[in-house]
């Protein structure tokens, strides 16, 4: 059915429409319920890392950290414009550089944040009085309300990828932050080297006492990447994926966002099905080419890209990838839009 437009309406039934606060709805039909695939805003884009980590450095030398707090830059560029703080609809992704000795003071928020550790050691975020390492490949959560200040006892330059649900909240005009004092927190140790050391066992606790809501903030990438390692020589298929969740529970590790360690041989093509949330990955390790919806992106270790809703991917790798990917999926199955349709 061909739906009328806003331009065969006579001007003085729109002015008086626009005046009554009312607008028809027939001409954006279709824009807001389009047949069969909904319409994407979100387009398929790459991130550089060797094009991202001088402007950062530069960054490190051009603002002092107590005049960003964060010093972060945005990727952006995606669909929604060169402004926007949005990878894809409901996940922002941004990088940020500490320097030896910095303190990027300590704040809450209505979003979650996951950090994805890129490049140096020596920097730990302090989540609720306990300090999470950040080494190469860590994931680290920061989940929302939760106090979280980043602190760097190293020597070099440290640079990690933020994940937020940022987007989603400022959607639902419910995002805002709190600043505290910052030495208030107590330091206790990373849970995954004392509680959660090993996959499938957690301490025994007394009848009525419940287990942490975040039990495991810190996602060593050496356990990460050992257990993708085993799982693909087991399997003996070109690509292996392990999911990050909650210890106590079996669900995902944010209510929002989920994560996903991927492994794609060296040679070997996967082409995953067409799923309904939008994605972004970032590669740990390895170098290798994807193309989503027809485009070719080339990667190498350290960049970022993303990908569409209902986005067909190929990845495909010239060495044994590590790759990490965020998506939307907790979102679409807690509002029942989750689909996979086939890869064609
Ligand atoms: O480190 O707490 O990239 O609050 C954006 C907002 C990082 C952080 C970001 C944040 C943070």
């Amino acid at each position: 059915m061909e739906l009328g437009s806003i331009t065969e309406l006579p001007a003085d039934y729109r002015a008086e429409m626009a005046a009554a606060g009312v607008t028809p709805l027939w001409p954006i039909l279709r824009d807001s319920l389009p047949r069969g695939t909904p319409r994407a805003t979100c387009a398929p884009t790459h991130w550089r890392y060797e094009k991202l980590r001088p402007l950062l450095l530069r960054a490190g030398e051009l603002t002092p950290i107590e005049r960003a707090e964060r010093r972060v830059l945005v990727l952006s560029g995606t669909g929604y414009g060169e402004a926007a703080a949005q990878a894809t609809p409901s996940i922002y992704l941004g990088m940020q550089l500490l320097l030896p000795g910095e303190r990027a003071p300590s704040h809450r928020h209505t979003p979650s944040a996951v950090r994805l550790a890129v490049e140096g050691d020596g920097a730990s975020t302090l989540v609720e009085g306990e300090k999470l390492p950040m080494e190469p490949g860590d994931l680290v959560l920061t989940p929302n309300g939760e106090w979280h200040e980043h602190v760097h006892e190293g020597q070099e330059p440290v640079i990690w990828l933020d994940a937020l649900d940022l987007p989603l909240l400022i959607y639902l005009e419910a995002s805002y932050a709190e600043e505290a004092e910052t030495e208030a927190q107590p330091r206790i140790p990373d849970r995954s080297a004392v509680e959660y050391v090993a996959s499938g066992l957690r301490p025994k606790r007394p009848a009525g006492v419940a287990a942490p809501k975040n039990p495991l903030r810190r996602f060593p990438w050496k356990r990460t990447r050992e257990a993708l390692r085993a799982l693909i020589r087991s399997g003996g298929k070109p690509c292996a994926e392990m999911e990050f969740i909650n210890p106590e529970t079996g669900e995902g590790v944010l209510a929002t966002l989920g994560f996903c360690a991927l492994l794609i041989r060296a040679g070997r093509q996967c082409a995953p099905a067409r799923c309904s949330p939008p994605a972004a990955f970032h590669v740990v390790e390895g170098r290798g080419c994807s193309e989503i919806n027809g485009e070719k992106i080339r990667w190498r270790r350290k960049d970022t890209f993303c990908a569409p809703a209902f986005a067909s991917i190929i990845h495909e790798a010239d060495e044994d990838s590590y790759l990490i990917r965020i998506d939307e999926s907790p979102l679409h199955r807690k509002l029942g839009v989750y689909e996979e349709r086939a890869n064609v």
